[in-house]
């Protein structure tokens, strides 16, 4: 092999390396030239063909030759490698951004929220309590006898430890606030409470309730009108108007149910009010004096009044919604409209 020769072989493999793309081609082309059966080796073992005194120096030629391919192939070898950091630090301004999805509070939580933020605007402090209660707090302070309906098996979920109960409602955390504290006393509870109704548009085992409690020297029915309306005018909107209709509760003497004018025919009538004009939406009265004994409150010093309502049931006013179980399935396409 002639120096000419030398020289056009490493251009040839250079010319090859130039269009090698992948590390396969790259591969092949090494096992061409330098594996076992390759040119390289071919020259090498043509040497023993030359007369014995032109054998050492052609070896060395073609060992630099070799020596100068195999460097070529690392050349082309190291530009496969990934180039790390410009990788890493190269950042496309000009893709969209990745979609953050923000959660948000359930409408329940939002509604109970905004109620009592009404009410501790007017002065009231919020309080909440146990789920899990004694039968003492749930009906025997609030004046509600033993053979009352709603203490039944059928009415009240009973646990089987130690006479204990889930509340039936939140009064029972009203029950452990005036034992705890004294009056003066403005309070509203907001929670979830228990009653074992079969699930339907109207129904469900568990529901939330928010109540509130006033009491004070010279407590007045009046000032429970002038709070449940300034209540029902933020919820609801200015123009509602209000009435009281006379109930029996055992926890309030005398009690009343409130009604708002309808907010869909404004009190004309129609389906949702179910052609009266009127919505119901709480329950309130003056504490029994009974109850006030129960705590340990003067009844002839102190006068309270107290009301009570289903959160569902306002939320479901409020936005027009028509089936309880709505607020419960998790269904994203209702969650998201509020
Ligand atoms: C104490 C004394 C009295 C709370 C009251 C109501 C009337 C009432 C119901 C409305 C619909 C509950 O969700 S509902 O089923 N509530 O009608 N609640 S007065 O009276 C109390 C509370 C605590 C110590």
């Amino acid at each position: 092999m002639s120096d000419l020769d030398i020289t056009n072989l490493k251009e040839e493999i250079a010319k090859s390396l130039a269009e090698v793309r992948t590390k396969e081609e790259l591969e092949a082309l090494q096992i061409k030239y330098l594996g076992r059966k390759g040119v390289l080796a071919t020259l090498t073992q043509g040497l023993s063909t030359l007369p014995v005194e032109e054998r050492p120096s052609r070896g060395r030629q073609i060992n630099a030759l070799k020596q100068s391919i195999i460097n070529l192939f690392n050349e082309k070898l190291q530009s496969f490698k990934p180039q790390e950091k410009k990788v890493i630090s190269f950042v496309d301004i000009g893709l969209p951004a990745t979609k953050q999805e923000l959660g948000r509070l359930h409408p329940l939580t939002q509604l109970i929220r905004e109620i009592c933020i009404i009410f501790s605007r007017l002065g009231f402090v919020v309080v909440e309590g146990p789920e899990i209660e004694t039968e003492e707090n749930n009906f025997t302070g609030l004046n509600i006898p033993l053979e009352h309906p709603s203490r039944d098996a059928f009415d009240t979920f009973y646990l089987k430890e130690q006479k204990l109960l889930l509340r039936s409602h939140t009064s029972p955390v009203q029950i452990r606030v005036m034992k705890a504290r004294r009056p003066p006393l403005a309070v509203v509870v907001p929670g979830r409470v228990y009653r074992p109704d079969a699930l339907d548009a109207a129904h469900s085992f568990m529901f939330h309730q928010i109540e509130g409690f006033m009491v004070d020297k010279n407590i007045k029915f009046s000032d429970l009108k002038g709070v449940l309306e300034v209540f029902a005018r933020a919820v609801f909107g200015k123009d509602i108007k209000m009435r009281f209709r006379p109930h029996y509760f055992p926890f309030t003497e005398p009690s009343a149910e409130v009604d708002i004018s309808c907010i869909i025919c404004k009190g004309k009538g129609c389906s949702v009010c179910g052609r009266k004009g009127w919505l119901e939406i709480l329950g309130s009265g003056m504490i029994h004096p009974h109850v006030f004994k129960y705590v340990g409150i003067d009844a002839e010093k102190y006068m309270g009044f107290a009301f009570g309502m289903g959160v569902e049931r306002i939320a479901m006013l409020k936005y027009g919604i028509d089936d309880i179980r709505l607020f419960f399935e998790n269904d994203l396409r209702f969650l998201r409209q509020f």
